[in-house]
């Protein structure tokens, strides 16, 4: 590792490189040199981010976009540059690599404690929305091709149930039929979109409350991370998997289902800070299928983790053998919760548009 850091114009000497963080699809690093200065380390997943220099090129130009428009350091991640100043480097196995400024005095959580941190995440990605609402989208590289497009995501699900490279399938039957149910449906927002009554914007897409850094002092918004998936996209997405995520009564990959429910006030809560940012930039629609969102993302989630699992685990780092699919499971219970809860869920964004 020290060969890679070496590459990179570090304040002082690496003392330490060790693993960090829970990201599902990089290799993250923290270093810490004797300046003292830390610095996050990432191997890109080349596997699944097939054109890493448009991606970095994607993120740099978000970055200084962001960077021009907030006055402190820690509310925007910061690359640091090669030492002939380009972006990342590459190894002599063919792996990309990068680093950023560790924001240092900062948590991320995959479980709010409280609301409020909820609240702020809601906040961060508001104000991330509002601060690229100018962003030129068309000069965005699409870094997946497809990547919340559900139907698609719904025929990768046929392909590998189709294949059973795993052997896996006969033990989702259960979860691969309450897929197939909501089909039709799970392709809403994708024909909302083509149709052209939805705006595409420059979007986060990944917007798990792991991927904003709150103060450790006192849990408010710094900034959002993670920015290998910004790319032209749906609003009510970016508000959706956050709710999927973090508005859920249990993890992600809880085991333990009659743990999983949707907790209509953290939804509440959301959507509180969510719209107060960025809701007067909304249009109407945009705005009424906030819900639909949180639902689609949801079983989209759901869909992507039982593909996986019937792959053999080839995508999602996982730290258990069933791992995918009590993913997938979280997921399906939770839509399932929305489905029961779905009057309500209309109901709370209704008023907040209203008021
Ligand atoms: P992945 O795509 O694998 O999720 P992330 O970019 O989200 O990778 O990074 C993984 C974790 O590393 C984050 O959840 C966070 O804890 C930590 N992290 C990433 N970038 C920074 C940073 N600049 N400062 C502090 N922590 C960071
Ligand atoms: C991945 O990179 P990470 O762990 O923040 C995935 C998201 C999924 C999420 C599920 C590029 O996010 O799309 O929603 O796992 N990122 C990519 O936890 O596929
Ligand atoms: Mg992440």
């Amino acid at each position: 590792m020290l060969n890679i850091l070496a590459q990179f114009r570090l304040d002082g000497a690496p003392v330490s490189c060790e693993r960090y963080g829970s990201g599902h699809i990089n290799e993250t690093y923290l270093a810490v040199t004797d300046a003292p200065h830390s610095y996050i380390l990432q191997k890109i997943n080349r596997r699944i981010f097939t054109d890493v220099p448009a991606l970095m090129r994607n993120i740099q130009a978000v970055t200084a976009h962001l960077a021009r428009k907030v006055s402190d350091p820690r509310h925007v991640l910061t690359l640091v540059p090669t030492l002939d100043g380009g972006a990342y480097c590459r190894d002599d196995q063919g792996e990309y690599w990068r680093v950023y400024e560790f924001v240092t005095g900062g948590v991320c959580l995959n479980r709010a404690e409280n609301p409020d941190e909820f609240y702020q995440s809601a906040l961060a990605f508001g104000r991330f929305q509002t601060l690229l609402a100018d962003f030129p989208a068309d000069t965005l590289s699409e870094t997946i091709a497809h990547f919340h497009d559900t139907p698609a995501r719904y025929r990768a699900l046929h392909a590998a149930a189709e294949k059973n490279t795993a052997g896996r399938l006969g033990e989702v039957e259960a979860e691969l039929a309450f897929a197939c149910q909501r089909e039709a449906e799970a392709a809403q927002m994708v024909n909302l979109l083509q149709s052209g009554t939805l705006p595409l914007r420059v979007t986060h897409n990944d917007t798990k409350l792991n991927n904003v850094i709150l103060d450790e002092k006192d849990h408010t918004a710094l900034c959002v991370i993670d920015l290998d998936t910004v790319m032209p996209g749906l609003v009510a997405n970016d508000f959706g998997d956050s709710i999927r995520f973090g508005a859920s009564t249990a993890a992600e990959d809880e085991k333990e289902l009659s743990k999983v429910s949707l907790s209509l006030s953290l939804y509440e809560t959301y959507a509180d800070g969510f719209l107060s940012v960025c809701g007067a930039n909304l249009t109407p629609l945009e705005t009424e299928t906030l819900p639909l969102g949180a639902k689609l993302m949801t079983l989209e989630n759901g869909v992507r983790f039982l593909t996986d699992y019937l792959q053999g685990d080839t995508y999602y780092a996982i730290s258990r053998p069933k791992h995918n699919l009590d993913r997938a499971r979280a997921q399906f219970k939770l839509v399932a919760d929305m489905e029961k809860k779905w009057a309500e869920m209309n109901a709370i964004i209704r008023r907040k548009a209203k008021a």
